[in-house]
């Protein structure tokens, strides 16, 4: 008897545990790539070139190994092979990119490619065959180098072209696709091009080009979210919104926290503020420290460009949804040298993990933080994590990465749980191994294992996209461990 009630009690205990381990139901799984990083067909069919092939071809200094994605996974050909990987995993939906030059190769919308147009209703309806969703990024840094050529994200002409990039499509493809991001982390690309110069198309350019293209984008952005709203939204009801690179800063002391919001401010409300907070346009404390800078140079005008009120509210508001890209954390701490700007350095907390990549260490708490940071300046709203995943250069026995996922995800469970965030969906990146970017092919995130020494681009599932399925398949993360 008394051991019975034992028993019971245990089953009963383990049950809640389970139960915490849950995600709520009908929450979506996915897993994402890119078109440069995977597609290759570089010149395929009327393909143009992007600014990415131009980068790659006349700076090959810049990459890793002097690699590059001419072939890349070679998905322009293998497409069928990563949908049936997709439906391994019994993915919710699979995120990918669609490459401008591929669609337009005039980058102007007075052209469209019947193969680019075949290629991408061949991926939307193989995925949909298998019942999974596609999500699909209009913008994942691949330029057409004619638009480049003409001013590309600092001319601020490039609005109407992505709007009529944009239209053609929706118009081609919102009736299947209903799950949209406008541009991929636009932090990555102007601060990466202007401010390090370290991205295609390597111009650096940081007091002018940088704030241009980050105004430009929030623009962009809109115009694409507008047409969408006034042509497309319905009929065909989608949610869209841009995707933000999303590094949590973290004081290093609680003295640190004032500057520490600035620096917040300055990598996250810059192509954020304009868009979900209230008020719109800039952050002030960004209007400040870019004031200060541009004084200092000797400028009698700061070369942040002012938003016009009617900017302010075409862009404000442009969003259904929060995309968050989120993979690691820094510590800020004050130098008080006196130096206009921003007087900050950045440090890693010897207890976060190192990985593969450079700038990347482990610190799962952030993802949390991050998203309640997110909900404190902007409102209550519904989040879908669009990209986090790990970097090794191990092979298929890749244990780190699957704790990685259980750590990050689990921070999730907590935040939708104990704070009631609004989480719908988690996206790994990546679905296999590709071109990660500067990095080239050192740096692995994928589920599977891409060989890039074969013709072929053998992909083979690592430990991870095990732990991935069975987390999918059981909508738990109860069948691995307790909180
Ligand atoms: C994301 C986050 C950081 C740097 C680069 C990225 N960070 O926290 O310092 S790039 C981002 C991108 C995708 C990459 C992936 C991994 O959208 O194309 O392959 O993350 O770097």
């Amino acid at each position: 008897m008394f051991s019975t009630k034992l028993v019971l009690f245990s089953l009963l205990v383990a049950a809640v545990a389970c139960e915490e381990l849950d995600f709520p139901p009908g929450f979506q799984f996915g897993a994402a790539s890119a078109a440069y990083q995977v597609e290759g067909g570089w010149n395929a069919s009327d393909k143009a070139e992007n600014i990415w092939d131009r980068f790659v071809h006349d700076k090959p200094h810049f990459v890793a190994d002097l690699a590059n994605g001419d072939v890349a996974c070679d998905s322009y050909h293998l497409w069928r092979r990563d949908i049936e990987m997709a439906a391994e995993l019994g993915l919710h939906f699979y995120r990918f990119s669609i490459a401008w030059s591929r669609l337009l190769p005039n980058g102007f919308a007075d052209k469209i490619s019947e193969d680019g147009l075949n290629y991408y209703n061949n991926v939307i309806d193989g995925l949909l065959e298998k019942g999974i969703q596609p999500m699909v990024t209009l913008y994942h840094w691949d330029l057409p180098q004619s638009l480049q050529d003409l001013g590309g994200w600092t001319n601020p002409l490039i609005v109407d072209w992505f709007g009529d990039y944009a239209r053609v499509v929706f118009s081609h493809f919102a009736d299947r696709v209903k799950i949209w991001i406008t541009i991929n982390e636009p932090l990555s690309f102007c601060d990466g091009t202007y401010s390090y110069g370290t991205n295609a198309p390597g111009i650096y350019d940081p007091e002018v080009g940088t704030y241009l293209c980050n105004k430009n984008v929030l623009l962009a952005h809109a115009k694409a979210y507008r047409i969408y709203d006034k042509e497309f939204r319905e009929m065909y009801q989608g949610e869209l919104t841009l995707a933000n690179h999303l590094m949590w800063y973290e004081p290093f002391t609680p003295e640190d926290e004032e500057l520490t919001e600035t620096a917040r401010q300055y990598m996250v409300g810059r192509y954020s503020h304009a868009v979900y907070s209230k008020e719109g346009g800039w952050p002030p404390a960004v209007e400040q420290v870019v004031a200060e800078l541009s004084k200092a140079k000797g400028y009698s005008e700061s070369t942040l460009p002012a938003f016009t009120d009617e900017e302010i509210e075409f862009i404000r508001g442009t969003f259904d949804y929060y995309a968050v890209n989120h993979y690691t954390s820094q510590l800020t701490r004050t130098v008080d040298d006196g130096s206009p700007g921003l007087n900050v350095e950045y440090e890693i907390h010897p207890d976060w993990k190192p990985t593969q990549s450079s700038w990347f260490y482990v610190y799962p708490e952030g993802i949390r933080k991050q998203i309640l940071w997110l909900r404190e300046r902007y409102g209550d709203m519904k989040f879908i994590i669009t990209e986090n995943g790990y970097s090794s250069s191990i092979g298929l026995q890749d244990t780190e990465r699957i704790e990685y996922y259980k750590e990050y995800l689990k921070q999730l469970l907590l935040g939708i749980k104990e704070d009631g965030l609004n989480i719908t969906g988690y996206t790994a990146w990546t679905l296999m191994d590709n071109f990660e970017w500067t990095d080239g092919y050192n740096s692995r995130f994928g589920l599977y294992e891409v060989d890039f020494s074969s013709p072929e681009r053998t992909r083979t599932p690592k430990a991870s996209a095990e732990f991935y399925k069975n987390l999918i398949r059981h909508n738990s993360l109860s069948i691995y461990d307790e909180l």
